[in-house]
């Protein structure tokens, strides 16, 4: 057999503080018990396992306006890019099992110091590009991109534990897939930037193959930049995967959600992952007591 081609780094990060409900921080665990490494592996991808993070218990950690557990938000995603950054010297493709999608903060800070520039594909129902000041939640996982976007840098106050991050994203670089829950500030801000988006109306327009290539052909049309995935399961139809915070009817089917990730693999640019939102089964089990969930 041909030795393996790919490897992949994979670092837990059970945090869950961008965000008010308990679970998530469960993910890393939850997603290895599930099998990841063994089908990683089985497909012919060496896997190195660096563990999970440990995060310190901040006392004072008042909120900020509406903004809830900044400092905790800052601290752990300082530790995560370092993190990441040391999987991307070891040479392998970085896979971040969060958590919460707060943590995208440090998993495209840390890939981008390790790497340069980057093209950003995040699939979601969400865009997660509220400012602090266009939050109507105070959630920080609805707002990780507009600490990484260049062209953002203006709009968005100074916050103790995050004058470490460096913006390392330009609009031009992101792409999203699955959004069908938009705020008004971030439909803005979207608009504004001229952001590429495929909506889920997009992706029943166009079909789901259609959208991968115009994605990709968008995101190599000047420079092959490495392709950091960040991929919130609640971009998936909650009938699928109902074990997440926030969930939103009429999302991607389970074929469409594995589709998205084969084709960006074949790029063979894809060199940093983010596998988040996913939190524990109460729902999953809820859901799964019904009868009435159609096809
Ligand atoms: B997720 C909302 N836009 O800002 C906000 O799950 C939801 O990481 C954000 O995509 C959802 O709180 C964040 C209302
Ligand atoms: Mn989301
Ligand atoms: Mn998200
Ligand atoms: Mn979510």
């Amino acid at each position: 057999p041909l030795p393996p081609v790919r490897s992949a780094g994979i670092v837990g990060a059970p945090f869950s503080k961008g965000q008010p409900k308990g679970g998530v921080e469960t993910g890393p665990d939850r997603i290895r018990a599930a099998g990841l490494l063994h089908r990683l592996k089985e497909q012919g991808c060496a896997v190195k396992d660096y563990g999970n993070l440990t995060f310190e218990e901040l006392v004072d950690d008042k909120p900020i306006g509406l903004l809830k557990n900044v400092r905790a938000v800052g601290g752990a995603n300082r530790r995560l890019s370092e993190a990441v950054q040391a999987v991307k010297k070891d040479g392998h493709t970085s896979v971040m099992l969060g958590g919460d999608h707060s943590l995208a903060i440090g998993s495209i800070h840390g890939h981008s110091a390790a790497v340069g520039e980057l093209s950003v594909l995040w699939v979601d129902a969400h865009a997660d590009i509220n400012t602090p000041l266009t939050s109507n939640t105070g959630n920080i996982h609805g707002q990780p991109m507009s600490y990484l976007l260049h062209e953002l840098q203006s709009k968005v106050p100074v916050l103790p534990h995050f004058s470490w991050i460096k913006p390392c994203v330009w609009a031009k670089d992101l792409v999203y897939i699955g959004l069908r829950d938009v705020d008004p500030g971030e439909h803005y801000i979207l608009k504004l930037l001229g952001v590429k988006v495929f909506s889920m109306s997009e992706v029943d327009q166009l079909g789901v193959a259609r959208v991968m290539e115009e994605t990709c052909d968008y995101l190599s049309a000047k420079a092959k930049k490495p392709i950091h995935l960040s991929y919130d399961i609640d971009a998936i139809d909650p009938s699928v995967t109902p074990a997440t915070g926030t969930p939103v009817a009429g999302g991607l089917s389970y074929r469409e959600g594995l589709y998205i990730t084969e084709h960006i693999c074949q790029t063979g640019l894809l060199s940093g992952v983010d596998m988040v939102e996913k939190c524990t089964e109460e729902r999953e089990k809820h859901v799964g007591d019904k009868s009435d969930r159609g096809s």
